[in-house]
């Protein structure tokens, strides 16, 4: 326990939300990307505590840990780094998490490769982190473990005869059965998640669909309560399965927005296109991501809407992601060629329809771009939630954009009321709801997002880590040692 009486919060996560990288032969620590980073950070920074998790080196050695202790004694939380070789990271990050539980998890099973290669080096892997968790931690600490690559660490905590407070939370979605049931190693899986206090999930369908899964593979199981959290009783243990919506800081995106430097930006952004109507798609670099298919939906706004030739600009900023991996580099070169394609098809002197960006931006040029579009296109073929949709809303300052949104994406569950749905595999339906979009009446547009912004400010990523807390140890941030009080009222 803290001087304060209080329990010690301990993150766990395939990555640490820095990384260490080789510059000119020396080391340093840089800041990482992505949406666990970008959810959890800003709590952990302001609530104090440690971070588990890889360095993204395999070779910095020595160096790694005095290089976070540097970094930690600005950040304001510990940092620990679990190293992993060459061989580990093949074959358990690329392999297990993102060969096999990635393109299964999101209904992609004819993208898996079942290795039983990978599955071991998963299990090892496991076993380290857990031993890594035993060792820097005490019984009073409560363990939250994130996501897909970490499912078997309430187990081997056990198997060591380790006893302490587990959560998990997944951040993609869990499969429906049948698609669940083609992992060869089902069972144990799903059984390793049993062995957590609390298990997370982004949606009331995810949670429903562990627990149909569950009962197939072990049946029996017997689930009491309803709501947000239930209990799960399971061969003489007990259990809960939760559902908790991730979110974003909104203040923190909503003060950028209304910074008059980023304000300004977006306005340059739009004189820069002359004052036409800006559709704009954010992501990460991935299949998941449904970019091919919305720049398909776009060649197909051009060509059944003529007249919005000239009037509209798509801007599709893609961050860097897994680009050792031949897959996504495959879809880099897809999604270049279409861009190529309709460019070529559609533009005229003075005016190019798509604007490609394949970088990571500063969070301040990205809510420029938020803050500067009229349309938001958010169109995962299927994602645990999707933050983008979120930050969009956050950045909309004006609230007179529109949110159109996959109904496969997470986030849909909670924002479907006022967001415009879309299915990412339906162009047509797509570039319809676009150019419906284009059209909506002003004051409509107002109301939907009010309340998307309503929505997101009131459920917020400190209501998300409040929710989680809550139901997992009965406690809420303000029983975590504080760095920085203020900063938790105001939200
Ligand atoms: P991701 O799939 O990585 O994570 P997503 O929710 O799509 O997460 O968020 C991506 C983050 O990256 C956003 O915060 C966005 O601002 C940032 N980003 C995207 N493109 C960028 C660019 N070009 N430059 C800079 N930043 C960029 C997983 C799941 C999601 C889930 C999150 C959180 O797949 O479904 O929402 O975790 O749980």
């Amino acid at each position: 326990m803290t001087d304060t009486g209080m329990r010690r919060l301990v993150v766990v996560s395939n990555r640490l939300p820095v990384a260490l990288k080789q510059i000119d032969g020396e080391w340093t620590v840089q800041g990482g990307a992505g949406g666990l980073v970008t959810a959890l950070a800003p709590v952990l920074k302001n609530r104090g505590g440690l971070w588990i998790g890889w360095d993204g080196a395999s070779g910095a050695g020595e160096d790694s840990q005095r290089l976070l202790d540097d970094f930690s004694a600005d950040a304001g939380y510990d940092l620990k780094s679990v190293p992993l070789s060459e061989e580990d990271v093949q074959k358990y990050y690329f392999g297990f998490s993102n060969e096999i539980i990635w393109p299964l998890f999101h209904d992609l099973q004819t993208r898996c490769r079942f290795d039983p290669e990978y599955w071991r080096s998963y299990l090892d892997v496991n076993f380290r982190f857990a031993e890594t968790v035993a060792r820097m931690t005490s019984s009073d600490d409560f363990i939250w473990v994130h996501d897909y690559h970490l499912m078997h660490q309430a187990f081997f905590l056990k198997s060591m005869g380790i006893k302490r407070s587990t959560g998990f939370f997944l951040h993609i979605p869990f499969p429906p059965p049948d698609i669940f049931l083609k992992l060869p190693w089902r069972q144990k899986l799903i059984l390793a998640l049993t062995e957590f206090d609390l298990v997370g999930f982004q949606t009331t369908q995810d949670r429903d669909n562990f627990i149909k899964s569950l009962n197939m593979l072990s049946p029996g199981a017997e689930v009491e309560g309803e709501g947000a959290v239930v209990s799960v009783r399971l061969r003489g243990r007990e259990f809960q399965a939760g559902t908790f919506p991730i979110s974003i800081d909104f203040n923190q995106f909503a003060d950028m927005a209304g910074d008059p430097e980023v304000a300004h930006k977006a306005f340059q952004i739009r004189e820069a296109l002359k004052h036409r109507k800006i559709i704009i798609g954010v992501d990460r670099l991935d299949y998941t991501k449904g970019i091919p298919e919305r720049i398909l939906a776009i060649r197909e706004l051009l060509r059944h809407y003529p007249d919005l030739r000239g009037k509209i600009n798509f801007i599709q900023i893609a961050v860097p992601s897994r680009e050792d991996v031949d897959e996504y580099r495959d879809l880099r070169d897809e999604i270049e060629l279409l861009v190529g394609r309709v460019n070529g098809e559609f533009s005229i002197p003075g005016w190019v329809p798509v604007h490609y960006h394949y970088r990571g931006l500063p969070q301040r040029e990205l809510a420029s771009y938020y803050a500067a579009a009229d349309i938001a296109l958010v169109t995962p073929l299927r994602d645990g939630m999707n933050l983008v949709a979120k930050e969009y809303c956050a950045c909309n300052m004006k609230e007179a954009g529109v949110l159109i949104l996959s109904e496969f994406a997470g986030a849909a569950a909670q924002m479907q009321e006022w967001a415009y749905l879309v299915n990412p595999y339906d162009f047509e339906g797509v570039a319809k709801a676009i150019h419906r979009a284009l059209h909506w009446d002003v004051e409509e547009r107002r109301e939907s997002m009010h309340e998307l912004r309503e929505h997101v400010r009131g459920h917020n990523i400190y209501w998300w880590v409040d929710s989680f807390l809550q139901a997992g140890i009965s406690k809420n941030l303000q029983d975590f040692p504080a760095v920085d009080t203020v900063r938790f009222e105001e939200n």
